[in-house]
């Protein structure tokens, strides 16, 4: 019987290939209720920035969200939510 290795490997392979190397990056899209105007986004985008890991910051003021992309072995998303919290805008993850 040695189709069913060859197939094993074959997965193996496939699924080797669906996990690269940036598998440690997240998206997390965060719901941030309290932006009342155009210049709050910017604001949130800069705390989100500062916390190391975070690769890509997207504020919709229109949406009132925060989509983040970050290296989840360097932050998490309490550390995101911290961030905004602090800056004077809390915000919880939107699901
Ligand atoms: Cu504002």
């Amino acid at each position: 019987m040695k189709h069913p290795n060859t197939l094993l490997a074959t997965l193996t392979v496939f699924a080797a290939l669906a996990t690269p190397t940036w598998a440690a990056t997240s998206t997390v899209t965060l719901a941030v209720p309290g932006m009342t105007c155009a210049a709050c986004p910017i604001t949130v985008k800069m705390a989100i920035t500062k916390v190391e890991g975070v690769q890509k910051v997207n504020v919709s003021y229109e949406k009132r969200t925060a989509v983040v992309t970050f290296d989840d072995t360097k932050a998490s998303i309490q550390q995101l939510t911290k961030a905004t919290e602090d800056a004077g805008y809390p915000s919880s993850v939107k699901r």
